[in-house]
């Protein structure tokens, strides 16, 4: 079929490594504070899994990434950036970054942008979807790290293919739920399947 694909691709834990750049901060801002290494995260809100910790802890966790320059600091996931332009540039697809911002809005969405241009190129500031509901997006498939993504559509036309964080690769296998492991893994396979659907 001549059909194009259209591709969504989620950013923080996809290919932005916010656990990584959250923990980098959280320990040199609050060295005498317990933390979780990324062995011991469990479940998709940091803030959550740092309250369970120690209730103050919370607040603290979240102080880190509303800061100035969380986002646009954020290293890149090994080989994301690479697979994003790559998809870029295959016939007949269409690949959009697709990101829910944090609600504190005075850095966050505006180094994204800033991030995208930097990592992927100017060209991909055309690409960027900010939404905190991604169900009302459409495509044909989302690689998101977060388990479950839910909005006011209740069937999203995308497959979410889970992509493999420090805080999912616990859970237990999902057959209804295809995982990409890393950017190593086969995406140009996943990619090629769901263009024959
Ligand atoms: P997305 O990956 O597009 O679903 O965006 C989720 C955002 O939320 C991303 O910036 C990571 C961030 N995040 C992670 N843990 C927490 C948390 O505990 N609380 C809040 N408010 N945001 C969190």
């Amino acid at each position: 079929n001549n059909r194009r694909l259209r591709v969504l691709v989620d950013m923080d834990g996809v290919i932005a490594d916010f656990e990584g750049g959250f923990l980098k901060k959280f320990k040199a801002r609050y060295p005498n504070e317990p933390y979780l290494s990324l062995e011991d995260r469990r479940g998709f809100w940091v803030s959550t899994q740092y309250g369970d910790l120690r209730s103050d802890l919370c607040d603290k966790a979240i102080s880190i990434w509303e800061s100035k320059n969380f986002f646009i600091e954020l290293d890149p996931v090994p080989g994301g950036v690479e697979a994003v332009k790559e998809m870029f540039k295959m016939e007949n697809t269409d690949v959009f970054i697709c990101t829910s911002p944090i609600k504190h809005y005075s850095y966050c969405p505006y180094e994204k942008y800033a991030w995208v241009e930097k990592h992927l190129g100017p060209e991909f500031l055309e690409q960027i979807i900010l939404t905190r509901d991604k169900t009302i997006v459409t495509g044909d498939i989302l690689i998101d790290d977060k388990p479950d993504i839910l909005g006011v559509e209740p069937n999203p036309s995308w497959e979410h293919i889970l992509f493999t964080a420090c805080h999912n690769k616990h859970l237990p296998p999902n057959p209804s739920q295809r995982r990409l492991l890393s950017w190593a893994d086969d995406w140009r396979g996943m990619l090629a399947s769901k263009r024959q659907q």
